[in-house]
């Protein structure tokens, strides 16, 4: 027999490798050190420091999964996915600057540019030097993504690009932009460009007063005419599956990293409620409070066991993008039950910036809405069950 453990309930730290776990350690302090002491005033003062990427990038945190050669790690999915889940028990903006960066920008330059493309961007964008974002949702065109009036029109030399893309993380700030564009070159066709901060017609404005995600700024990408030439063209992908190959790594990654917001919260309550007394008990000596921390438990235990899999999968290269889905949707939306249930935990306490939990509940709130939401990612799998598609 061994002595139960409340924070690894089915012993992951076993099942992971001694790469896995140093990869684990050194990102964890990294998140603790350096990311912990600013979060409660940039998300407080809506501010997102620019530095946190070189920061990241000297860590060897940005582009985890991508090859030595590009000046990356070359670590796999389940290295990835722990990284996810410590920057994101801080916070899951710094989680989507990280993630944005890795698996929307330079994934897609690795898979699907030219080796010119990957030597021009990768190194850079892995040291944090480069800021990436990635434009697919427009306006008019949010779960629906082919429905984007974004458009490439082909000209001597290039491309020119006309649109508008909303929501977008990092955008403000970015020194490079993959666009997803419907090209009259390609039979209208979606094909991805990579744009440059500083391009005639290109602006990048924020959005402001987010009451989610304060700590990650998000904007729009307008491009009124913006020429590019024709090297700017991703060449290996044409179609919707260019930003859903990149979604499925970003999706996979969240579904680690919301259950690092949701393990704060556990054991926050639980701190709480031992620290806590009201009838002259510990509010942790009561039985509901007790069901509220088993149902904690179960559920980021099972929602970490889940990833792991998927993990695996992935590294195998032997994944379906449903399963992705199911960890997703699923872990997503269990983490936002928690972070509710915590504060609700905490009292009055629970709404004050300074314990926390009701930062991680906002941001939850967006997590659950990006890179497909919640029913979205119901109806793949609702498709994939009954082969008919409900959207
Ligand atoms: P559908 O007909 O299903 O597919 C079109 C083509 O794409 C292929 N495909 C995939 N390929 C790889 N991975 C996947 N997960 C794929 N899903 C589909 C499919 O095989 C097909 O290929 P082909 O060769 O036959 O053309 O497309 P649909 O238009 O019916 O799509 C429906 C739906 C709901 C699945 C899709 O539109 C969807 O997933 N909507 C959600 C949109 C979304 O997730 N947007 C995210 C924007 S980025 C973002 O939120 C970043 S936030 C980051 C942060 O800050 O952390
Ligand atoms: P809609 O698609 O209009 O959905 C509204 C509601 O309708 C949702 O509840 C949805 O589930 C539901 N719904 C939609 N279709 C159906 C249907 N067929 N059946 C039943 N219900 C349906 N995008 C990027 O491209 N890059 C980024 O970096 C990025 N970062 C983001 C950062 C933040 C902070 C936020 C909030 C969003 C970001 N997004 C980004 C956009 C995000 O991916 C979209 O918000 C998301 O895909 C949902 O699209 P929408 O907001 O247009 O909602």
């Amino acid at each position: 027999m061994v002595r139960f453990d409340w924070e690894d309930a089915l012993g992951l730290e076993g099942l992971l490798t001694d790469d896995e776990r140093m990869i684990r350690d050194a990102a964890r302090a990294f998140a603790q050190d350096r990311l912990q002491p600013r979060v409660i005033d940039a998300f407080a003062n809506e501010h997102t420091d620019p530095a946190i990427f070189r920061e990241m990038g000297e860590q060897g945190l940005l582009g985890v999964t991508l090859p030595e050669d590009y000046g990356c790690a070359g670590a796999g999915y389940v290295s990835y996915g722990l990284v996810a889940r410590e920057v994101e028990r801080v916070d899951s903006g710094y989680r989507s600057m990280m993630s944005v960066q890795s698996s929307l920008v330079m994934f897609p330059i690795y898979e699907y540019g030219s080796e010119e493309q990957r030597r021009k961007y990768l190194p850079r964008l892995a040291s944090g030097e480069w800021i990436g974002c990635f434009g697919l949702t427009e306006p008019d065109a949010g779960s629906d993504p082919g429905g984007m009036r974004t458009t490439a029109r082909k000209v001597d030399g290039g491309y020119v690009l006309s649109g508008s893309k909303t929501w977008i993380s990092n955008a403000p700030i970015a020194d490079v932009f993959v666009i997803w564009a419907k090209s009259d070159a390609h039979d209208g066709g979606i094909r991805g460009f990579v744009l440059e901060k500083g391009m005639k017609g290109l602006s990048a404005p924020k959005i402001e007063n987010k009451v989610s995600l304060r700590a990650s700024i998000t904007g729009m990408v307008v491009m009124d005419d913006v020429f590019v030439p024709d090297d700017a063209l991703l060449p290996n992908v044409q179609g919707l599956k260019g930003p859903f190959g990149c979604l499925n790594r970003a999706r996979y990654g969240i579904s680690w990293g919301s259950l690092g917001a949701a393990e704060f919260c556990f054991a926050a309550a639980r701190q709480y409620g031992l620290d806590r007394h009201q009838f002259g008990r510990p509010l942790a000596a009561t039985q509901l409070f007790q069901k509220k921390l088993a149902d904690m438990m179960t559920d980021i235990t099972l929602g970490l066991h889940a990833s792991l899999r998927v993990g695996r999968l992935m590294d195998e290269g032997a994944f379906a993008p449903e399963m992705i889905s199911i960890v997703k949707r699923n872990n997503v939306g269990k983490a936002l039950d928690i972070a509710r249930i915590a504060r609700d935990m905490h009292g009055g306490n629970g709404i004050s910036g300074e314990y926390q939990v009701i930062r991680h509940m906002v941001n939850l709130e967006t997590v659950n809405t990006y890179e497909g939401t919640h029913d979205v990612h119901a109806l793949i799998l609702g498709r994939a069950i009954t082969g008919i598609p409900a959207f």
